[in-house]
Order: structure tokens, then sequence, then C-alpha cells
């Protein structure tokens, strides 16, 4: 049996019941193939294979907190520092239901690649819990944050593991858990990116994803002689990445017909009201059904459909495997141009490769939304200097990174004889990298 054959054998029995990390593993190891084979000799003697597919450490512990009506609840809290090779461990942290070990390792094995894929020194990780935000209170929310960092807090620092948001966690949840840190620690460092201006945080990083998302998707449109403005574009989430996917996409001219949350999905053929949006998310943590208040020429439909709606470019920006074949098949009977993931991991397997089959430009979440831990690793460069830089400042460096991602994965696509297919160009850019400062690091 070939080596990436006996390796994806080796993850499916000895990590059972964890689906998402099977797909993310199988996806990256089947597309890197051309290079394990250049270098099959090498990589089986280091163990390389099995190296990079096993965290080097996995932390998961109690959570415990009262709520409001005095009663005593636990959940279960994680932490994945999966691929140290490049730099401290960096990842989001997911709040969720959904949330167990495999989630968590399926997001911090694509971290590994994505942070690769910036050019920045950050290494692979991410953590999470099962709780669930929504509907909590305030101070909910802060008692489970801080019962959180009490434990997290032995594990992370400035130059050993960085954490910041990701589903269900955002600027408020890590405003508390940086406080904790600090608390318990008594050291003021950069140990979360994503917090509040007046405490350390970067300019843009609010933003950094979805504008990241847009700044390379226009990249890509314009090296194939296309101009995004004047395209129509349809959106999934209405949480942070979608938001501001939807703010950049309409700058610059598109126009953003569509969003969803986890009880439905809105259909504004005038463009979607992005004030409307932030007040509805951001500001009231509502429902998507609030959106005809503002906009009642607008469509409101239970469960899933955006995938429905007819245009020109498709961004996925929720969750995990949200758009399947069934999707994919519409997407295409509708003349899709390009789908880019804003979300990780959004589109399943078999609607990836449909997609590329059928000729569509596919940009793979690990580069498309690598904008937002890229803004965060920058947001740790301006802690480690104690500065602040400007919205342009930084919003120019991102802007340099996405544009930067796309030439990589096209020219490493074209190397390997795979032009176009930037799935197997970001994930082979993104490990050469890793596997190179692995093998001159040792075996460890
Ligand atoms: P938010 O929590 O801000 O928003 C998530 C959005 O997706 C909400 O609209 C939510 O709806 C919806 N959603 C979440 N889970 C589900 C589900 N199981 N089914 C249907 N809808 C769902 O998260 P982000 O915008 O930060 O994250 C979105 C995606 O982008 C995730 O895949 C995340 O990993 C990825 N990402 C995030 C980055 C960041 O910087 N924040 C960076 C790179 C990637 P509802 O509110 O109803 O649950
Ligand atoms: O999936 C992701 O890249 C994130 N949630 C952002 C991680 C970060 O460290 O900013």
């Amino acid at each position: 049996m070939n080596y990436v054959d006996e390796v994806l054998e080796r993850v499916i029995k000895e990590n059972l019941g964890e689906p998402e990390f099977h797909q993310a593993v199988k996806e990256v190891l089947e597309t890197i193939r051309p290079v394990v084979e250049k270098n099959e000799v090498q990589y089986r003697r280091d163990a390389m294979l099995e190296r990079i597919v096993n965290p080097e450490r996995q932390i998961k512990f109690r959570v415990s907190w009262v709520d409001d009506k005095g009663n005593v609840q636990v959940n279960t809290g994680y932490r994945v520092q999966f691929n140290s090779a490049i730099g401290p461990y960096k990842g989001g942290i997911r709040l969720h239901p959904s949330v167990n070990l495999g989630v968590i390792k399926f997001l911090g094995f694509e971290q590994i690649f994505k942070n690769s894929l910036t050019g920045l020194p950050i290494g692979g990780g991410k953590g999470g819990s099962d709780f669930d935000p929504k509907g909590k209170s305030d101070r909910e929310v802060m008692a489970f944050c801080q019962s959180f960092m009490t434990e997290l807090c032995r594990h992370i620092g400035a130059d050993t593991d960085v954490p910041a948001g990701d589903i269900g966690t955002g600027a408020r949840e890590i405003g508390y858990m940086f406080g904790q840190y600090k608390r318990i620690k008594n050291v003021f460092e950069g140990v979360l990116t994503g917090k509040g201006i007046p405490y350390g945080g970067s300019l843009v990083r609010t933003e950094a994803t979805g504008y990241g998302l847009l700044y390379i998707v226009e990249e890509m449109l314009k090296c194939h002689g296309q101009d995004i403005a004047g395209k129509t574009v349809i959106v999934s989430g209405a949480g942070n990445v979608a938001i501001y996917a939807i703010e950049k996409a309409t700058q610059l001219g598109a126009k953003v017909v569509t969003c969803s949350d986890s009880n439905g999905w809105v259909y504004d053929p005038d463009g979607i009201d992005l004030a409307a949006l932030k007040q509805i998310k951001e500001v009231d943590r509502q429902r998507l059904t609030e959106y005809k208040k503002y906009r009642p020429n607008s469509e409101y439909h239970e469960g899933k459909g955006v995938w429905s709606i007819k245009a020109d470019i498709a961004l996925p920006c929720a969750t995990q495997n949200e758009l399947n074949i069934n999707d994919a098949k519409m997407l295409v009977e509708n003349g899709v141009y390009a789908v880019a993931e804003g979300a990780n991991m959004p589109t399943t397997a078999d609607a990836t490769e449909f997609l590329q089959q059928k000729g569509v430009l596919f940009l793979p979440g690990k580069a498309a939304n690598a904008g937002g831990v890229a803004t965060s690793a920058l947001e740790m460069s301006q802690n480690s200097e104690r500065l602040s830089w400007s919205f342009e400042e930084v919003d120019q460096k991102l802007k340099g990174i996405m544009v930067n991602i796309y030439h990589n994965l096209d020219n490493t696509s074209k190397l390997y004889g795979l032009e176009g297919n930037y799935v197997a160009g970001a994930n082979i850019a993104g490990f050469e990298k890793v596997a190179k400062a692995m093998t001159a690091q040792g075996i460890v």
C-alpha cells in the first residue's frame, strides 16, 4: 500500500467517531500525493505524515459555572495544540453545542496549513466548548468564559499558544477571557487576539476574515479577466465572517442578495441592508426573522436555501458541510462562476469535486478565510512592539497577504501540473513549508 493510503487508514482506525477530522485529513493527504511521492523515502524515515496528523498535545477539561437561576452547569472545554513547527499555536475558540474533540481536531488540522499560507510565523491550534452562548445573559457568558480560562490559562501564553474568536466567540467573549487570564497570571500580554481596541486589539481584525475573503476573490477574478463590480453574490451565515464579506463585496460594487442563520435565510433582491443586519446580529443579538421589519420587500424562509438563488459568486460563511452535492448542482445549473469558502470546510468533499469538474473557480477555506488569522498575527506583532498601527496600514497588509496567497496557490498548482486546482495548490504550498520546518527541527 502506498504511504498516503497507509496513513489514511491509520487515521480512520485511530480516530473513531470523528468524521470531520477524517474528511479534513483525507482532503489534505489526497492532494499532497505528488509531494509525498517525491519525498517518500525521507518522509517514511521521519514518519512525517504520522506526525503531521497527530496533534502535539490535546487538552480536555471540565468547565463548571453557575447560571442565573443558581444552577450549576457543566460543559467540556478543549484546546488542541496541533503543530508548532513554524510558530506558537494559533487558532480560534469555538463555542457551539456541536463542538466535540473531532470537530476541534479538524479545525486545528486545517489551521496548520492555513497559518502556513499566511506567510507569518504561526503554528496550528484550535479550541472550544459545547457551551451555547445563544440565549445566555451577559453574566452567564462571563461566568462560563472565566471558568473556561481558569483552566486554559495554564496551557497558553503570548509565545506558546494564542487563541482567538470563532463561531460563538466574539469581542465580548474574548474580553471576558482576557480579563480572567490577566487576573490569574498577572501578565498583560498578547495571549488572545481579537481583543478590543482599548486593550491591545488591532484595527481591522473584526473585519479581516470577510474583507480578506473578498480581497482574494477580487484578485482571482482579476487574473481571469473579470471584475467583481456588478456581480451578484450569495452569502450564507450572518455572523462575523458573513457580515464583513457582505460589507466588502458591496463596497467593491457587487450586490449581495442573501444571508442566513441556523434557523432560516433571507433573500433581499435589492441587496442586503448591512446596517439592518449589523443591528440585528451585532447589537440586538436577534434572529434573522427581524430583517423583514427593516426591509418589507425581502423574503424570509425557514431552513436552508441560499444556494438556490441565481448568482455569479457563492460565499459559504457559516459552518462545515453546509454546501452539499445537491447545492453544488443547483449552483452550477444557475451558472455560478466562483465559490470561495469564508467558513472552514463548508463544502462537502463530493460537492467540491463536482464544482471543480464543472470548471467553477473554487477557493478553499484555508486560503480564502486566512485573512482573519493573518490579521491576528498582525495583532501579535503590534502587541510585541507595544504599538498600534492605523486602519489603513493593517488593511493594506491584509490585502497584500491575500493577494500573495492567491498567487502562491496559483503558482503551486501550475508547478505540479494541476493548474486551476486551488485546493491542491493550498494544501501543497501550506504543507511544504511546515514539512521543511519539521524536518529541520528533527524528530520531535
Ligand atoms: P459567528 O458565530 O459570528 O457566526 C456564525 C454564523 O453561522 C451565524 O450566522 C450562525 O447562525 C451560523 N451557523 C453557525 N453554526 C451553524 C450551523 N450548525 N448551522 C447553520 N448555521 C450555523 O461565527 P464566524 O462568522 O466567526 O464563523 C463562521 C465560519 O467562519 C466558521 O466556519 C468559522 O470557523 C470560520 N472562520 C472564522 C474566522 C473568524 O475570524 N471569525 C476566521 C476564519 C474562519 P446562528 O447565529 O443562528 O447560530
Ligand atoms: O478559523 C480561523 O482561522 C479563525 N477562527 C481565526 C483564528 C485566529 O487565530 O484569528
